[in-house]
């Protein structure tokens, strides 16, 4: 019987353990035996044309974007979503279950070598971690793509990989168990169905993952970006509230919802009607209590009764009985904030008055008020999060650290507000600090190893980013200009203002031609930003009010004194005395994206590229063109330009002659001089041409893959007539 024998050569970055799809056989997988196996050579070779390479760095026609958006293709197809560019993850969203998250593959990417396997989310997640423990330097994981590109859930899996891989005590354990807890509390209450996406992060999310000198994960510290709050009170057609209300509603108990004064129907509540689909409840209660987040009778969240005002002319409330409800679970005096909810302080010759408001503003005092308790209230739910996951074992302070970045994804729709303003901003700094991270790293490699090199053309969204925050003439700061403007100032005179200063930008545009007249195209409420990732145009409606976030002075007033003890710890009395006004929303918002910029800076990155391969959320469709524009916008043919403009492949001087050595008999057994000398007579020996390698200070760099699959076709070419000269008695070098 003839004995079939396929060895697969550890180059390290090119060669994977056999896969169902043969994906794992590439060109330089070398048959020790004979005939039948060359067949077999045959079909795995076909089988690597049929799934694509595992690198973009090993096409052929690296420059050629159709050829990227073929291998994605063939590899989408054939279920294999994720694909490197050198260390970068790319993955496409299959918009259906894979098995290719059991415990058992868990166990295959442990410990292992990232190119030794085929490409994985846990991949990252373990090199991740294998660096933190090795180089002891914290490290952070960025997860980026559009709204619904599959970010948080790449998240979900790699807190999942921590979990189930990292070592454990019963300690560990229950840390483990309220990272994973944090979850789905966190989405419940801060994610919500988009047009993009059923599961939209609604918030930007940063968690740090600490381990202790063991690699056991120990704690958890979460920091929360800007909730688009203004979802609890409005949501476009076709989208809805944040999940936890309809879970509340559909699947809260009898009691509970008879103590929070709630109907079964959604169709009940003005906030939630836009769009019924049915939810899966998943018990908020329970989790809440497992994490020991609230255990006190008085302590369910308030946010559950809306009232609206009455007739024309001046607000009224209408039902004593919701007022009631909603007085209660505030923990305020009814007749207070009844009064707080259709009247407005204001004071006139020194006297403090109080003015009714008409049913327009008494339901935007409503709206401000819901906005001001979810928001702070999701706030406080973070907070507690973070006091459950903290690290508390005083005797071994010390930790390393695996920061996660999810934030909301870029996105267009119909209507795009102040909200995607700063969701769209939050993603220019990201994309910024890509840009720079991965061409500085790269640029720095070649520095500290002494090697020059044309850096790649690339398009730098720092432009972008500048027109939106810069001091003095960035936009932010014309729209804080007019919301602290007194008079007369409004969305409008924004806009305006908005024309006059950044008008003849390049990524700025509105209806207004430079040569005086108009552009039809474009609304007279909206300005458009050419984004990197996209042109959207925002409608300046409402813009003032949501940067001000301001709540009536009378309610703010009720809320301080309100016996509620989650409220008492969100509403600070603090906040009434006039000392200082707040910053605005997007004051705020820049000022913490700047100190996240600060966090990710000072570790180690590794990136995870997220594209959507349809807008219908259908498994199998790839669609062409949508993706085409990712892979533009995410800079990712740049990103393999700079990969093999530089050099596809480098390897310590020790690894390579150590590997290579026999190939070359003055480097065989052993080389006794500088390692730098052996390398380069070695790979003169094996006649490297000047343009195809560099030897830097302790690296040699290859340019071109084929170099070294030469080299490995040398090297088995050589164990193999080494084993037959062997078995015919033969000693010494030849
Ligand atoms: P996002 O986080 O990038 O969007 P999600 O991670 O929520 O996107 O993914 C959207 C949906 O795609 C999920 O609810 C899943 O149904 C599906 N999905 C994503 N990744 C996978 C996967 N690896 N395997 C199977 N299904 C997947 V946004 O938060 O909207 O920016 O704001
Ligand atoms: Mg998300």
């Amino acid at each position: 019987m003839m004995e079939l024998k396929i060895q697969l050569i550890p180059t390290g970055e090119i060669i994977l353990p056999p896969g169902k799809n043969g994906e794992n056989f590439c060109h330089n997988c070398k048959v020790v035996a004979s005939d039948g196996v060359r067949a077999m050579m045959e079909s795995a070779l076909t089988a690597r044309d049929r799934v694509g390479v595992q690198d973009f760095v090993l096409l052929e026609n690296y420059t050629s974007e159709a050829a990227f958006i073929e291998n994605l293709r063939k590899r989408f197809k054939e279920n294999l979503i994720y694909t490197y560019i050198g260390s970068v993850l790319v993955s496409v969203n299959p918009y259906k279950d894979l098995e290719i998250y059991t415990k058992n593959h868990m166990e295959r990417y442990r410990g292992v070598n990232f190119y030794e396997v085929s490409p994985h989310i846990y991949a990252v997640a373990d090199n991740s971690y294998r660096s933190m423990r090795t180089e002891g330097k914290d490290q952070c994981i960025l997860i980026s793509g559009e709204s619904g590109a599959g970010k948080t859930e790449a998240s979900k899996k790699i807190l999942q990989y921590y979990a189930i891989t990292c070592p454990a005590s019963e300690q560990v354990q229950t840390v483990k168990d309220r990272l994973l807890q944090s979850n789905p509390v966190l989405e419940a209450f801060g994610n919500a169905k988009t047009l993009r996406n059923d599961n939209s992060s609604r918030f930007g999310k940063y968690m740090d993952i600490q381990f202790d000198f063991k690699g056991a994960p120990v704690g958890g510290h979460i920091i929360n970006y800007l909730l688009e709050k203004s979802r609890v009170v409005h949501q476009n057609h076709g989208e809805r509230n944040f999940h936890i209300f309809y879970q509340l509603i559909e699947g809260g108990e009898e009691d509970l919802l008879r103590r929070l004064g709630l109907e079964r129907s959604p169709l009940q509540y003005q906030y939630l009607v836009k769009c019924l689909i049915r939810s899966v409840f998943i018990n908020c209660i329970y989790v809440i209590k497992a994490l020991r987040i609230s255990d006190s009778h008085n302590s369910y969240f308030p946010f559950s009764v809306f009232c609206y005002g009455g007739e024309e002319g001046s607000a009224c409330i209408t039902s004593d009985t919701q007022i009631k409800y909603l007085a209660r679970l505030l923990g305020v005096n009814g007749s207070v904030l009844t009064e707080a909810l259709t009247h407005k302080k204001i004071i006139a010759k020194g006297e403090e008055l109080m003015s009714p408001l008409n049913l327009e503003q008494a339901s935007s005092a409503r709206d401000a008020l819901s906005k001001a308790v979810y928001g702070r209230t999701f706030t406080w739910l973070v907070n507690k999060i973070n006091a459950s996951l903290a690290y508390t074992d005083d005797s071994h302070k010390h930790y390393s650290v695996i920061g996660l970045l999810d934030i909301y994804g870029f996105e267009v729709f119909q209507h795009n507000s102040f909200e995607q303003f700063c969701i769209n901003y939050c993603n220019e700094k990201l994309q910024q600090l890509f840009i720079e991270l991965t061409l500085k790293s790269e640029q720095e490699e070649y520095e500290a190893e002494g090697i020059t090199w044309e850096p790649v053309q690339y398009f730098n969204n720092k432009i972008i980013c500048d027109l939106v925050e810069e001091k003095f003439k960035g936009i932010i700061s014309i729209l804080d200009e007019e919301c602290l403007r007194p008079g007369d100032a409004s969305d409008f005179t924004f806009l305006e203002k908005l024309e006059d200063t950044v008008g003849g930008h390049p990524h700025f545009v509105t209806h207004k031609l430079a040569d005086g007249k108009t552009r039809k195209v474009m609304g007279r409420e909206e300005f458009r930003l050419l984004h990197y990732a996209g042109e959207v145009n925002y409608n300046v409606n409402g813009f003032l009010d949501k940067n001000n976030d301001l709540l009536f002075r009378n309610l703010k007033e009720v809320m301080v004194m309100s016996e509620n003890n989650i409220l008492t710890q969100c509403f600070d009395r603090e906040e009434l005395s006039d000392k200082k006004r707040p910053d605005t929303a997007a004051t705020q918002f820049k000022a913490s994206l700047a100190k996240l910029m600060e966090i990710l800076m000072s570790k180690e990155p590794s990136y995870v590229r997220c594209i959507k391969p349809n807008d219908s959320k259908q498994a199998g469709r790839f669609d062409e063109v949508l993706i085409r524009h990712q892979v533009k916008y995410l800079g990712l043919m740049e990103n393999l330009r700079v990969r093999r403009a530089g050099f596809a492949y480098r390897r310590r001087y020790e690894v390579f002659l150590q590997r290579y050595k026999s190939l070359c008999p003055d480097t065989w057994p052993n080389w006794q001089g500088k390692l730098a000398d052996g390398v380069s007579t070695l790979v003169k020996h094996l006649g490297y041409k000047p343009e195809e390698y560099k030897l830097g200070r302790s690296k040699i760099f290859i340019r071109f893959p084929k170099t070294l699959f030469a080299t490995e076709d040398a090297l088995e070419t050589r164990k193999h007539s080494l084993a037959t000269k062997l078995q015919a008695g033969w000693k010494g070098y030849s």
